[in-house]
């Protein structure tokens, strides 16, 4: 409990947590049903390449996806560069900005170049509106994000892609197990793209995967990621080596045993951090809006510096000293960083508000509702004294306490 300014940690004060609260602790489930997986991939020996373990994921995944085909992959950025190639995607591609570097790097690093939508100030997914404005006859794509499990505007995105005969493919890193009301995400668009990072609500170490409904691509995309083979032996185009092995596979099924668990706790996690930091000012609670599902894995916070007495930095800074892993999901945006700010300067006023108001605070199964009440207090405490704050903080050197 914190009595005044000086007993934050940021100011010489004990830290309220020992062990660092983190952003991103792995959800693993249950270690013997892992172990039991990863023996009978061991004992079947075939680790990777098609095997049992990874054919059951794709058809878990593609059942909560709601589509004909999963293609489970290495990673997801993989899976947007697979997908990039395998449409002959070239010239411009249309993404939001206000995510993360992986959605601009993929379509980069294929060649094409990426065209920095604004978003929508309240969900913070792309802006359909801005989107038309950018088309011009070198566009190819639209890649839309489901911000935190959001649902990008699915049918304004589609009829603009359909009138400009546009590829329209999602990436849905956050969106396993989210929706667009009632319809899962996964099935909108060309193809969708799920993230498995260690990170993320399922998680396989590393991995994604590429749904769609789409029987001629799912083939195409199934070759490319394995090298282009089409049968043992016989190679029928261009391809990558982009397969899931079979260890991730194993942590996968185990990450999805738990999954309702999992999002039944971050949802509690939620509403306790959105009731204990309610009526905050210049705080707020990034709220999901009720009719689309959620998976609840991004608890994001938005710091409004004018209202709230300080800035975001200033509150990430105590919130680290404390030993809390605040993140920064997505800050800066990806139109403010290498090599897209050099190449192609764009001003995008909502994102960069948005970019420079957020927080993303520790959720998962490793935080627990004591832990929620710790952080808020912090939160609670850091707004409130905000103005001895900022004078305390102007005469510290920060470097001497950053982590
Ligand atoms: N599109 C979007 C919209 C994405 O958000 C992402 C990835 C992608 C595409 C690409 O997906 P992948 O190719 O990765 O499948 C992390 C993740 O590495 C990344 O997957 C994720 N999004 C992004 C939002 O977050 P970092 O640089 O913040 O991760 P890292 O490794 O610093 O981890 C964050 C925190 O999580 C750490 O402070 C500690 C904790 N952590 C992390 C790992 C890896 C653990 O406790 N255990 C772990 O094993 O990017």
């Amino acid at each position: 409990m914190k009595r005044g300014v000086d007993d934050l940690a940021l100011f010489g004060g004990h830290a309220e947590f020992d062990q660092t609260l983190l952003v991103g602790r792995p959800s693993t489930g249950d270690r013997t049903k892992l172990y039991e997986r990863l023996d009978r991939a061991l004992d079947n020996g075939r680790l990777t390449g098609g095997g049992m373990l990874v054919r059951e994921f794709e058809d878990r995944i593609a059942h909560m996806a709601g589509t004909r085909h999963c293609i489970a992959v290495c990673n997801a950025t993989a899976a947007l560069e697979v997908i990039i190639r395998a449409q002959n995607l070239h010239g411009e591609i249309i993404i939001p900005s206000m995510t993360f570097i992986a959605t601009a790097h993929a379509v980069r690093y294929m060649g094409a170049t990426p065209v920095f939508a604004d978003i929508d100030p309240v969900t913070g997914t792309i802006d359909p509106d801005h989107v038309e404005t950018l088309i011009t006859p070198h566009t190819t794509a639209i890649i839309g994000v489901h911000l935190w499990g959001q649902p990008c505007d699915v049918d304004r995105l589609a009829d603009i892609a359909h009138r400009h005969n546009l590829t329209l493919i999602y990436d849905a890193a956050h969106g396993i197990g989210c929706s667009h009301g009632p319809t899962p995400i996964g099935g909108f668009g060309h193809a969708e793209v799920f993230s498995f990072n260690a990170t993320k609500v399922v998680n396989s170490f590393e991995g994604g995967a590429i749904v769609t409904n789409d029987d001629d691509f799912a083939l195409r995309v199934r070759q490319a990621h394995n090298f282009g083979f089409i049968a043992p032996g016989l190679i029928g185009g261009l391809g990558t080596n982009a397969k899931m092995s079979e260890a991730s596979g194993a942590m996968g099924l185990t990450s999805l045993d738990v999954f309702d668990e999992v999002v039944a706790h971050n949802k509690a996690g939620y509403d306790l951090y959105r009731d204990l930091l309610a009526g905050l000012p210049g705080l707020t609670v990034h709220a999901y809006d009720e009719r689309h599902r959620n998976n609840f894995q991004y608890v994001v916070v938005k710091v409004d510096q004018d209202h709230a007495g300080l800035h975001r930095d200033v509150l990430l800074d105590v919130l680290r000293a404390e030993n809390v892993y605040a993140l920064m999901y997505f800050s800066p945006a990806c139109h403010q960083l290498e090599p897209y700010r050099s190449e192609h300067p764009v001003t995008l006023p909502h994102t960069e508000r948005l970019a420079e108001q957020v927080i993303a605070l520790p959720t998962g199964p490793a935080t627990t509702s004591s832990d929620i009440h710790r952080v808020c207090e912090i939160v609670r405490f850091a707004i409130e004294h905000s103005a001895e704050i900022v004078e305390a903080f102007g005469r510290i050197d920060l470097n001497s306490c950053k982590n």
